[in-house]
């Protein structure tokens, strides 16, 4: 498994510019990229836990996969179909903190659906995000069919879909590898790995190690990164997505993380893990991890990342009040866009 500071070393060696080629500028991005999505997440949680929200489902502890990963596109050319825990995607492509507090309270004014859908169907038409459904996997048939229309036009466009471990034993994910690797289609798939799929250990889901070796049976590449190392990440995407413009077809690429909290706010994870092995990942946080290693380099200072994180600390306070107070969906509207033509019997 390559860690960025191997490839560093590497790219150095060969004359590359050190932090894997990634401007300070972009590095100090992607760190408060990270922070944002754990300090909304934080708060989503405690709304759920106030009664002020229904559900919520985290993505904590995979932030710099989702960061990292979406880092690596070109945003704005290429497309994101996102999953249900994706909330570091979401903030890294360009949404908001309010535009997430807007989706998880339900309001007409969130982008993802209006409030049609359920919170964590990520989608935002203007950053080129697409919502997806709730059965796990399905995102990824759909990202292969974009990338057959980008083919098909001879577009430079790449489709980027995120999913589980656990995803990748149903039969829709491939369907879709195998049809990315006939048609040689500019997809990307980011498996994140985070040992468990709600209760049941990687043991039960698959019988191999590692996921990325099934792209091998679908003729592509697969790689396996350190998904708590979003230098890692970055680099082996941005090679992916590389390829895939260049007209080499597709990649899987499976990053090894963890989540750190429970599978959602109805999940109780003492049930079937032990704290001592949750402890022993909280210790390699990833934004933790990238913290050190900025301050290490000289590109974050202790001060500037007070004052960034004073900032967050008021963007997410802000982001829950206007969401809080936004108007609710117009029950009358619920069926737009669904019929043509308004069926009889509905009010
Ligand atoms: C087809 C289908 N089966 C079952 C579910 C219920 N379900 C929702 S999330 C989930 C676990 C998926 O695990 P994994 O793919 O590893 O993703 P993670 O939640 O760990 O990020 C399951 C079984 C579903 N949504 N869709
Ligand atoms: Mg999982």
């Amino acid at each position: 498994m390559a860690t960025a500071r191997e490839s560093a070393r590497r790219s150095t060696k060969q004359g590359a510019e050190p932090h894997v080629g990634i401007p300070n500028d972009q590095l100090l991005k992607m760190y408060r990229d990270m922070v944002l999505t754990r300090r909304v997440t934080d708060r989503m949680i405690a709304l759920q836990r106030q009664g002020r929200v229904a559900f919520f489902i985290s993505g904590q502890g995979q932030e710099a996969t989702q960061v990292g990963v979406t880092h690596a596109i070109k945003r704005g050319t290429d497309w994101v179909f996102p999953y249900y825990r994706d909330q570091g995607v979401c903030i890294a492509l360009g949404m908001t903190a309010r535009e997430l507090m807007l989706d998880l309270f339900g309001k007409a004014e969130g982008p993802c659906s209006h409030g049609r859908q359920m919170p964590s169907h990520f989608g935002h038409a203007a950053l080129r995000m697409v919502s997806g459904s709730s059965p796990v996997a399905t995102q990824t048939l759909h990202a292969v069919g974009c990338a057959l229309a980008a083919k098909l036009r001879g577009l430079p466009e790449v489709c980027i879909t995120s999913l589980g471990e656990g995803s990748t034993g149903q039969g829709d994910f491939h369907e879709a590898m195998n049809f990315a690797g006939v048609h040689k289609l500019p997809v990307i798939f980011i498996v994140e790995n985070n040992g468990y799929a709600i209760s049941q250990p990687q043991s039960k889901e698959m019988a191999v190690k590692d996921v990325a070796d099934r792209a091998a049976g679908y003729g592509f590449r697969g790689s396996v990164v350190d998904g708590n190392d979003i230098m890692a990440v970055y680099q082996t995407t941005r090679w992916a997505v590389e390829e895939a413009r260049r007209g080499h077809g597709p990649s899987l690429v499976e990053c090894k993380t963890y989540r750190i909290v429970p599978h959602s706010s109805s999940d109780d994870d003492r049930r079937y893990r032990t704290r001592k092995e949750v402890e022993e990942w909280v210790k390699r946080d990833p934004i933790d991890r990238f913290q050190k290693y900025l301050l290490g380099a000289g590109i974050l200072s202790e001060e500037t990342d007070e004052q960034m994180r004073a900032g967050i600390e008021e963007e997410v306070t802000d982001a829950v009040r206007y969401a809080e107070q936004a108007a609710d969906p117009d029950p009358a509207e619920a069926l737009k866009h669904v019929y043509a033509h308004q069926p009889t019997g509905f009010p």
